[in-house]
């Protein structure tokens, strides 16, 4: 299992903005923003990509978004919308190889693609 700087965020080894934290996940902002909102949701289980996701573990991924739907509704921007990413290896832009997914919003979002 590889360790990764979320794993260190996991275990408060190095500081992060976090803003939701529970037994399953935290949420932290990103540190390069790419939207006015841009906050991470980070299983505490180390699978280091969506292709590594078992089918015993599939609710955490619900449990990701359910999470991130929540603060988009206790911050005020769920009725205005928002967006939420995965991305998986290298043509899908992971960058950091424990799974998490992106909260993007505050301002329309341009499409996406190659
Ligand atoms: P990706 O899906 O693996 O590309 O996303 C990794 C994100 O983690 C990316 O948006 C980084 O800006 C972000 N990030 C961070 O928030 N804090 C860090 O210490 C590091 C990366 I390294």
């Amino acid at each position: 299992m590889t360790d990764t700087i979320f794993h260190k965020i996991i275990r408060r080894e190095i500081p992060a903005d976090v803003v939701y934290e529970d037994e399953h996940l935290i949420a932290f902002r990103d540190i390069a923003p790419q939207a006015p909102v841009h906050v991470l949701f980070v299983p505490k289980t180390s699978i280091a990509t969506l292709n590594d996701l078992r089918a015993d573990q599939a609710e955490i991924v619900g449990r990701l978004a359910h999470a991130a739907a929540e603060y988009a509704k206790r911050e005020g921007f769920a009725e205005d919308g928002y967006r939420v990413v995965i991305n998986c290896n290298g043509h899908g832009g992971q960058t950091v190889y424990q799974l998490h997914l992106h909260l993007l919003a505050g301002a329309p979002l341009g499409r996406f693609g190659a």
